[in-house]
């Protein structure tokens, strides 16, 4: 059985639900164009959920009812009232939850569920998944949890994070592109796929390397896709070691005229005397802005980047 946490298509009453409008409001709204929707063969009509989030946003209507969590979910409810009334930490528990008791339903089910009500996907990144991946780092230092719970998590993180960009789907392309690779030896690869989910939303075309990308390959890719930006996102390392990769990095990248990007814990290391390399964004918040206000014609150190 389908329960609401899985669902990536909405009934007419869903919708209703959502927005507290009645079912013949939402079907004129569908007859009008102004909510897409596509009709069943019985002419039941069905809404993907990502039509729906784009009719929020354009209307500005925030969702005001839930929808419902089947029996079976012990935090239904909560999850109910926290995603409406926007309570992170809640949040934050039920995504430790799901992440670290197997017999939850999964990650992606959640995101979805919030992607539903509107969350928008930097305050997933940032407000639910972030501090819920910090607690089971800090849980595993405290010898609380195995590295077999915080592989298993890291790996649901990762796969919900990918399904879900499935269901968000593209904007249209903007004629923008990106690399994104951590540097040297890192393993810790999320904030990098968050940041590489948030440009593809925004029609990035992103060439993702992920972890362990060996320098020269690294460089060659930044020379031949000649990408608007090089994002890096680095967590862990010995800082020398990081600080010479990074060097030829952004050699490569001033030789296509790209801006460097670094973000994750040890961005602040990163600072360079000079080149191209921006480290005052550290959050998918931050990420988005500097992306909606990207302009490549102005780049340089600073260039085009909005300061929050
Ligand atoms: C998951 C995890 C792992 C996983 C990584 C799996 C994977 N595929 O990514 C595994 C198990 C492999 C791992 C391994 C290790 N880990 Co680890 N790990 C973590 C953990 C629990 C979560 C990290 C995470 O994914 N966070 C979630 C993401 C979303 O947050 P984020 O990375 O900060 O990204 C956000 C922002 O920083 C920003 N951002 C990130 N990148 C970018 C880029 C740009 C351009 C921008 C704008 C923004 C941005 O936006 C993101 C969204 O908010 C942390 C705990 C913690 N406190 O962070 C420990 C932690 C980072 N790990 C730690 C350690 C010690 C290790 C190991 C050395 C353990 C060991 N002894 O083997 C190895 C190192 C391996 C290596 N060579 O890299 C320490 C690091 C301490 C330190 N700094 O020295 C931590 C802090 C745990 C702890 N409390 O001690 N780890």
């Amino acid at each position: 059985m389908t329960s609401s946490l899985q669902k990536t298509i909405l009934s007419t009453s869903d919708v209703a639900r959502l927005f507290n409008v009645t079912e013949t409001t939402v079907k004129r709204w569908a007859d009008e164009g102004t909510l897409k929707c596509q009709k069943t063969p019985g002419g039941h009509r069905k809404f993907e959920i990502r039509n729906v989030v784009e009719f929020a946003e354009q209307n500005q209507f925030d969702p005001v009812g839930a929808l419902e969590i089947p029996g079976g979910e012990d935090l239904g409810s909560k999850i109910q009232v926290a995603v409406l009334g926007r309570e992170f930490p809640v949040l934050v528990s039920a995504y430790l939850r799901k992440a670290l008791v197997q017999e939850e339903s999964g990650l992606f089910p959640f995101l979805s569920y919030l992607y539903q009500h509107c969350i928008q996907l930097w305050e997933m990144h940032d407000l639910v998944i972030r501090p819920a991946l910090h607690e089971i780092g800090e849980r595993w230092s405290r010898g609380e949890i195995g590295v077999d719970d915080e592989h298993r998590a890291s790996y649901e993180t990762l796969e919900a994070l990918a399904m879900l960009q499935l269901q968000i789907g593209m904007k249209s392309r903007c004629g923008h592109s990106v690399v994104c690779a951590t540097l040297g030896d890192e393993l810790h690869e999320i904030g990098l796929r968050c940041a590489n989910y948030l440009f593809e939303s925004q029609g990035w075309e992103s060439r993702y390397l992920g972890s362990r990308v060996p320098s020269e390959a690294m460089n060659a890719a930044i020379v031949h896709w000649k990408p608007d930006i090089v994002c890096l996102s680095s967590t862990y390392g010995a800082p020398a070691d990081r600080q010479k990769q990074l060097r030829s990095i952004v050699d490569a990248a001033g030789s296509v005229g790209a801006v460097v990007l670094a973000g994750g814990a040890l961005a602040d290391s990163l600072k360079m005397d000079e080149g191209v390399i921006e480290t005052a964004h550290n959050s998918s918040r931050d990420l988005l802005c500097f992306i909606q206000g990207f302009d490549r014609t102005k780049s340089g150190p600073g260039g085009g980047i909005p300061r929050t």
